[in-house]
């Protein structure tokens, strides 16, 4: 039997914003993230908008957006709040701290001014996560450490895998999880990410592997479904995403002993 998403959002030593999320979490009765990989503003909205009540998180990739404005993150802004849900801008930041320091506070997408949550490769070393640091702690944003990839060849493995979990439990004022495959330490404090998700396992053909929610949270122990193509493509999106919200909250159910 393993603490439930209620029970984790009240340690002691959770992060803020970590605990927000696991609250969402239970009262939405929902660990779907959607990666709203779309390229248009407006159709990105809309999604939002549609399927807000489901998720406990949108994922979104700025710069894969053709008319990106300061009005658009705003009004992202606003539907996260109406709908309760958190954004996680998955820019996998992955350079000097000075440098990250910039890419995620300026530009033309000032990402530190509307996302909640940021990820970052650990390949630099732990001055990505100063960097990043530096910008998002007075905010109260968080970050997550990209310990493993979906992606088949992955070089995200072994040595360095365990490497990535040592600099988050370093830097745990601002680290608040992972992008993983499966559960990477038994701190709970820590949140578990997962992409690569789909209903039906297989693949892409540009080296994506996919494995079911079921999998991902039940027996990998991660705590978080990120589903893109999944929902996107399917002829009803609204549908699709109640069904990997069930499948995905069925599974953690079923783990964490609240069912059979
Ligand atoms: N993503 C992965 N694998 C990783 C890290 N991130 O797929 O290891 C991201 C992709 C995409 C989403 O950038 O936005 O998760 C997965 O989309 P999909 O469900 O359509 O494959």
């Amino acid at each position: 039997r393993i603490l439930s998403y209620a029970d984790r959002a009240e340690l002691p030593k959770i992060h803020p914003l970590a605990s927000t999320l696991l609250k969402i979490m239970e009262e939405k009765e929902s660990n779907l993230c959607v990666s709203a990989d779309v390229t248009s503003s407006k159709e990105l909205l809309q999604l939002a908008e549609s399927l807000g009540p489901k998720i406990c998180m949108l994922k979104t990739h700025c710069d894969i957006l053709k008319d990106f404005t300061e009005e658009f993150s705003q009004k992202l802004q606003a539907v996260a709040e109406e709908h309760n849900f958190l954004i996680f801008e998955d820019r996998k930041f992955a350079d000097i701290g000075n440098t990250v320091k910039h890419q995620y506070d300026g530009g033309v997408f000032r990402i530190s001014s509307w996302s909640h949550i940021v990820n970052a490769h650990a390949v630099p070393g732990p001055g990505v996560v100063k960097g990043l640091s530096a910008v998002g702690k007075p905010l109260g944003r968080g970050c997550l450490l990209i310990a493993q990839m979906s992606s088949q060849g992955s070089l995200a493995t072994g040595e360095y895998t365990q490497a990535v979990v040592k600099m988050a439990e370093e830097n745990s004022d601002f680290v608040i999880g992972f992008i993983c495959a499966s559960k990477m330490t038994e701190k709970p404090e820590f949140l578990h990410m997962t992409p690569g998700v789909q209903i039906k396992a297989g693949g892409d053909l540009m080296g994506q592997q996919y494995t079911t929610p079921e999998d991902v949270i039940y027996n990998k122990g991660s705590d978080v479904i990120i589903v893109g193509r999944g929902i996107l493509e399917a002829s009803d999106r609204l549908e699709a995403a109640e069904s990997y919200r069930k499948s995905g909250w069925d599974a953690y159910k079923r783990r964490s002993g609240q069912s059979d």
